[in-house]
């Protein structure tokens, strides 16, 4: 026999229904409660396969039930049966026939036709507390009314209803006061003069509002980036002004300017159009969602911790400060002087760069000094180089604006920038911590390798492509690396996660370890 899993209920709510499971069944978790089954109907008659009478005698069975008109007013609105036998009952209160917003139950009854599970809850609701015996005062139209005339006030004049709009009576119990309404409630839905969907609970006897919120609370907008780009731009309206505030992605991204002082996060961007000419502003905003999607995307990885992790960026920090830079809590941008960088935000693989010291910080979290600290630099390299797709080259597009061509870095051939391309060349100093800006050459050489083969120090390598070699080395990185983890154990990490994904003789492993071999490693 198959035991049917205790599903834990408890929801806060004046009226709960216990979760329960068949007396013969699984052992009870603590918030069940055992009944005799099968259960008899009043009659008497037993009954043993799932029926609207066996979900009433359930519902007679419950404590809270005893004293009160709920069991009366709970009416059966939906019945299915899945495909493993188990048949799933919705349930709704109304009273006077009107619906009382929101109290919902579902009761379940497993293939033997016995109660497993009962799930919902339902607000403190009384008959006699409702306003003017239940009987509205305006209409339905003075509703839908009343709401659109609150949107307008905040946004405008509104365009075409998405969906025309209705206005349903219901009881409502309302948390903030505790208080029994009579409502109407509605929507108002438009694309102009912005998205915008908020739903109104409007009283019913005096017209006013009892209460309201926004269901879509991001807008669209264009904005100009660093080299004069148009692009779009995930925001948020509040009120008559838009915020740099993307609240589609994880927990967040949100962006800031520091107005060229040194206090951060400084101030959320806003706009009164929806149209920015931030420039900084703008790419920074865009290249984070970007890079949130490359790695939602391609890992399925909910942001920098795995777990949507608010992703804040600050532009405009100090002045003419060339550098970006992860302080373990956000990002921050320079605008550069205008000549050795113009706004580091302006380059998608400076802020995938960036982003991914936060990965790197939630996973392995190589330290970030001598080797670890070189493949940290590299793992940062690799990945923000990776989502902008375009060369081999790190910050081309907001380096030296008056010297076309060059960059910080390239991972096809570190030289170009002095950086190592073979580990017998590492710089053993002390400067830059142990050199973890230039070691990191060593690391980047051997992904480039990887994916675009070729030979190297005499070593040929058939690549395998930036989509299989990025693969390998967020494992890499998020399976096997350690804080400590140096070039050689990189190397043993990235053909054992290699082996993972591809076999154990694969093309793969092969690319990897050849890749490994031709930097010295
Ligand atoms: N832009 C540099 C980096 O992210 C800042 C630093 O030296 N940590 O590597
Ligand atoms: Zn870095
Ligand atoms: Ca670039």
């Amino acid at each position: 026999m198959k035991f049917a899993k205790v599903m834990p209920t408890i929801l806060g709510g004046a009226l709960l229904l216990a979760s329960v499971s068949s007396a013969a069944a699984a052992p009870l978790s603590d918030q069940s409660i055992p009944l005799q089954a099968p259960y008899a109907s009043e009659e008497g008659i037993q009954l043993n396969s799932g029926s609207d009478e066996t979900i009433f005698n359930f519902l007679g069975q419950q404590e809270q039930f005893l004293n009160s008109d709920v069991k009366s007013q709970l009416k059966i609105i939906k019945r299915t049966t899945d495909t493993s036998g188990v048949r799933h009952f919705r349930l709704k209160q109304y009273i006077k026939g009107i619906p009382v917003y929101g109290a919902e139950q579902t009761i379940h009854l497993d293939k033997t036709g016995q109660v497993s599970s009962a799930l919902g809850d339902l607000p403190p609701v009384e008959e006699q507390a409702i306003p003017n015996d239940g009987v509205a005062e305006i209409s339905a139209e003075d509703a839908i009314k009343i709401a659109s005339e609150e949107a307008t006030s905040r946004v405008g004049e509104l365009g075409e209803p998405q969906k025309t709009p209705e206005a349903e009576l219901n009881i409502y119990h309302n948390e903030e006061d505790n208080q029994t309404y009579l409502v109407y409630i509605t929507e108002v839905n438009v694309l102009e003069p912005a998205p915008l969907r908020t739903k109104y609970f409007v009283n019913a006897v005096d017209g006013s509002i009892v209460s309201q919120y926004d269901l879509i609370n991001f807008a669209t907008g264009t904005g100009t980036g660093v080299l004069g780009d148009t692009k779009t731009l995930t925001t948020t309206q509040s009120g008559s002004t838009f915020q740099l505030k993307d609240t589609t992605r994880g927990k967040g991204i949100e962006t800031y300017t520091a107005s060229n002082r040194s206090t951060i996060p400084g101030t959320l961007l806003t706009d009164s159009d929806n149209v920015w000419t931030d420039r900084a502003g703008v790419d920074a905003h865009a290249y984070a969602a970007a890079t949130y999607d490359f790695y939602k995307n391609k890992f399925n990885r909910n942001g920098l911790d795995g777990n949507g992790l608010l992703i804040k960026s600050t532009v405009h920090y100090g002045s003419n400060y060339n550098n970006a830079f992860w302080n373990g809590v956000q990002i921050v941008f320079g605008d550069g002087d205008g000549t050795t960088f113009t706004s580091l935000s302006g380059d998608l693989d400076v802020v995938g760069h960036e982003l991914t010291h936060g990965v790197i910080e939630n996973t392995a979290n190589l330290e970030y000094r001598n080797e670890p600290g070189a493949l940290n630099e590299a793992f940062a390299d690799i990945f923000g180089n990776t989502i902008q797709n375009k060369n081999w080259l790190i910050g081309d597009d907001i380096y030296t604006p008056n010297i076309p061509g060059d960059a910080l870095r390239s991972l096809s051939n570190p030289t170009l920038y002095g950086q190592p391309d073979k580990y017998s060349d590492r710089y053993t100093g002390t400067a830059d911590n142990g050199g973890v800006h230039t070691n990191s050459g060593i690391i980047n050489k051997a992904y480039y390798l990887a994916v675009q083969g070729g030979t190297h120090n005499g070593v040929t390598v058939t690549g395998i492509g930036r989509d299989k070699a990025i693969q390998i080395f967020y494992s890499t990185l998020v399976n096997y690396l350690t804080p400590t983890s140096k070039f050689a154990a990189a190397k043993t990490a990235t053909i054992q996660a290699a082996k993972d994904l591809y076999g154990a003789t694969s093309a793969e492993v092969t690319a990897i370890t050849k890749a490994y071999q031709a930097v010295g490693l």
